[in-house]
């Protein structure tokens, strides 16, 4: 199933680039959840030594602590050799959306100084154009959020989509009744713009959305990614990048 698919990735993407000495970005999701767990597998194996990383979210750090992972942050090490990582989109051209999880400022922190951001996922992430296929994530400030929302969805560079402030659970969106904003690890609101059409310009898009006060980041991850380590259901795994 996906989980075989996601287990394939993530354990292929530490294989593949992660030596012993390094930094290591450690990213957050059910896909990253696999890469965090190989690096904890080589290092109580002795395969891997000398390894410190630096998580991309308080899930993720309470996962690497439970696999003894040396942990630091970047005010300790500002530089990484890599960081790896999934993803809720990706086009042709390796453009991310990811923030389903509600950790993108923290990924994009780390995995903008990353030597090499690995992103790992199953097939069905693959898509033609950002945007339809899964709803972009907007970290904003929490003070007059509802100001924020509505200046973002006026943009020209996001028309035509549909702006939520997302409630509830901010990692898994869970909802239930009278639900109350979801907060990250670090104290902000998410904003979901769902759109019908492909976003046509995603580095227009990500740098309206950067430049809009009140947005801290979002998740349009463009021009960063190294590689792509896409896996199927059926065992299948392929590299793209
Ligand atoms: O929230 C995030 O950015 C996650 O990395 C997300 O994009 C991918 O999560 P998944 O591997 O559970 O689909």
């Amino acid at each position: 199933g996906t989980d075989l698919a996601k287990q394939l990735a993530g354990y292929k993407s530490v294989d593949d680039h992660v030596t012993s000495g390094m930094v290591v970005g450690l990213g957050t999701g059910s896909t990253a959840y696999f890469a965090v767990e190989r690096v904890g597998q080589k290092l109580a194996s002795g395969e891997l030594k000398d390894i410190i990383c630096i998580p991309t979210s308080e899930r993720t750090r309470e996962q690497a602590e439970s696999l003894k992972i040396p942990l630091c942050t970047l005010n300790e090490k500002s530089v990484l050799d890599v960081a790896i990582d999934g993803a809720d989109a990706v086009d042709p051209n390796l453009a991310l959306v990811k923030g389903g999880g509600g950790a993108l400022l923290r990924e994009k922190m780390v995995e903008v100084m990353a030597k090499k951001f690995v992103c790992i996922v199953d097939d069905s992430k693959l898509c033609k154009g950002l945007g339809p296929s899964f709803a972009l994530p907007v970290e904003i400030t929490p003070f007059c959020h509802m100001h924020t929302l509505r200046t973002i969805a006026a943009l020209p560079e996001v028309a035509g989509c549909k702006a939520e402030l997302r409630l509830g659970n901010v990692a898994t969106g869970a909802k239930k009744d009278g639900d109350k904003p979801a907060v990250t690890d670090n104290g902000n609101y998410i904003v979901d713009l769902f759109f019908e059409t492909p976003i046509k310009d995603v580095r227009a898009a990500a740098k309206a959305l950067k430049n809009t006060v009140g947005v801290v980041d979002h998740g349009l991850f463009v021009d960063m990614t190294y590689q792509v380590i896409v896996a199927g259901k059926d065992g299948s795994c392929r590299v793209a990048g």
